[in-house]
């Protein structure tokens, strides 16, 4: 499945899943199901390295193809009956190749991938999570014409009591001639027209204000949707279409609140990696269901989606259930060292420039994340926080940005972005009493720089395992780590300065043996409050028992 909802009606598309052909670097074979992880196969559990995909598809009749792959893990090579169409770093965020005059017969996709933490790569490195092997979210097939629609974004506002929109359609002219067609928008009972030229081989955007009397708002109760459609008509025929699912809402930081619509919200979720025992990261929709309807059960209203941009079907999911969510960028935990790898720059920038491009039109992403737990203490690290955020600003000032930091009281980057964030650990690394560790915190971001913005505890809790239970309550139990939940949680939800706090973590994640096994029995980060098979330990009912007494709804 691509998306919740079927994003063309005049296009041609169809998803590639499937078994794929697979040559590992050896030489070795094997067929593998796409999407699917590398560490699916009995053979390959643990495989770092390279390898190739092939796949074969007949067409029918000359066309040109768009090929859009959402996930590949983590360096891909595309190409098409051996012509080279795109090269794309980072499995969180996706890529595309387009090629003309595809002749009918039968014709051969291949992909060459990497997932080994070679030099070329800054961002996936051995972590505190697992970088898997593979195409991991659907690869998707599409007959083009000559002109096509790239891409569209959706901005909401109300004026007046009535909700507007900004629609701003990207349209591509991949032939030899000038054409003149229509543009047609469609959006909740309002029309649009136009006739417009774009020239041969070129682009043009094209931008429209519309007022949607009729449109009802998108909240976390009522999570109401529209498409909006776009259709390219030419010679009285539709030839090309892009639907969108939007929501109208908007996201603003007022002092030291969030406010949703106009009314604040306090979050109250989880910290999520796409991870599931013997899966890996390419989850199927049934259990990304299983994992909204388990966070929902505790009365979670917001996911945050660390340490990287997130499968659009869990998005459209979040859409759906009215789940808010705070996206980030793929970086956890670089040092200064790390941060100024040759290609850190730019693969953080691509990464960022991809995640909103994809996903900009999303009503449940409120946040946007940077980060995680970089070097935020130095002068150089400063300047990379802030080249990020001015990124973030150009491509989308319409929400608020944040980082969670780890760097207590050496942080220079608090009055960077619009929220702060911390994480903390008390309780578990350090054995402190919660409340007094906090109120140092707060006052301390205080004077840092983040006076009068909206603070949030962005990650804390404890690791247990599953099954484990001491009368003792000794680390590691579910016992201590349920104590430790909600201690913390009691001290927070007494706390009228917090926007909002997000528990570390939903789930037991895999992690890489370098460097993290020693920390991590089981080579697992054991802190989720359900394991890797989603059975709830004792701390997912303590949860239960407080999310829904805490503020917000
Ligand atoms: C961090 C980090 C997480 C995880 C967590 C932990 O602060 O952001 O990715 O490593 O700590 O379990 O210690």
């Amino acid at each position: 499945m691509i998306r919740l909802f079927e994003q063309h009606c005049v296009r041609a598309q169809k998803e590639l899943e499937g078994m794929w052909r697979y040559v590992r670097a050896d030489g070795a074979e094997y067929t593998i199901p796409v999407p699917g992880c590398l560490e699916q196969q009995p053979e390959l559990l643990s495989y770092r390295g390279k390898g190739i995909f092939y796949k074969k598809i007949y067409i029918r009749e000359k066309t040109n193809l768009r090929l859009e792959l959402k996930g590949v893990s983590h360096t891909a090579d595309l190409y098409f009956d051996q012509v080279f169409l795109a090269h794309h770093y980072n499995a969180y965020t996706g890529f595309e190749g387009v090629v003309k005059d595809v002749e009918p017969g039968e014709h051969e996709i291949k992909v060459c991938v990497d997932n080994s933490f070679g030099q070329d790569s800054a961002l996936h490195i051995p972590n505190d999570y697992y970088t898997y092997g593979g195409i991991t979210r659907p690869v998707v097939l599409e007959q083009i014409g000559e002109v096509y629609i790239k891409n569209v974004r959706f901005t909401p506002y109300q004026s007046e009591g009535v909700w507007n929109c900004n629609v701003e359609a990207e349209i591509a002219n991949i032939g030899p001639r000038d054409l003149t067609l229509e543009v047609r928008v469609n959006l909740a009972g309002a029309q649009i027209a136009e006739h417009i030229k774009i020239a041969a081989e070129n682009r043009k955007k094209v931008v429209y204000q519309i007022r949607c009397e009729d449109a009802e708002e998108w909240n976390m109760d009522s999570p109401r949707l529209y498409f909006l459609s776009t259709e390219l008509w030419m010679d009285g025929k539709a030839i090309d279409d892009f639907i969108e699912r939007v929501g109208f809402r908007e996201v603003k930081v007022s002092g030291s609140r969030l406010l949703l619509n106009g009314k604040e919200v306090f979050l109250k979720g989880f910290n999520r990696h796409e991870d599931y025992g013997t899966i890996g990261n390419a989850l199927p929709l049934q259990m990304m269901v299983q994992d909204m309807d388990l966070m929902r059960e505790t009365g979670a209203n917001a996911v945050r989606t660390c340490h990287y941009p997130n499968d659009e079907r869990f998005l459209d999911l979040c859409d759906e259930r009215g789940m808010l969510v705070w996206e980030e960028n793929h970086a956890r935990g670089l040092s200064l060292e790390r941060m100024c790898h040759p290609d850190f720059d730019r693969q953080c920038k691509d990464c960022i420039d991809e995640m909103i491009t994809q996903h900009y039109n999303h009503p449940a992403i409120v946040i946007w994340g940077i980060l995680n737990e970089c070097d935020s203490t130095s002068e150089e690290g400063r300047r990379k926080y802030k080249s990020q955020y001015d990124q973030i600003r150009t491509l989308d000032s319409s929400r608020p940005t944040t980082s969670a930091t780890c760097k207590h009281f050496q942080d220079i980057c608090l009055d960077l972005p619009d929220i702060v964030s911390f994480n903390m650990y008390s309780g578990w690394y350090e054995d402190v009493s919660v409340k007094e560790r906090h109120e140092k915190e707060m006052d301390w971001i205080s004077r840092a720089g983040g006076s009068g913005k909206p603070v949030i505890v962005s990650e804390f809790g404890a690791a247990a395992i599953y099954g484990y239970r001491d009368r003792g309550h000794c680390k590691w139990s579910e016992e201590r780590q349920a104590d430790i939940i909600r201690e913390n949680l009691e001290v927070y939800q007494e706390d009228e300065r917090l926007a909002g706090v997000f528990i570390w973590q939903f789930a037991d994640c895999k992690v890489t043996e370098e460097e993290w096994f020693f920390s991590r029995a089981r080579c697992h980060n054991n802190k989720g409050v359900v394991d890797e098979y989603r059975r709830p330990k004792e701390a997912f009912d303590v949860i239960k028992g407080l999310f829904p007494k805490m503020r917000g709804q």
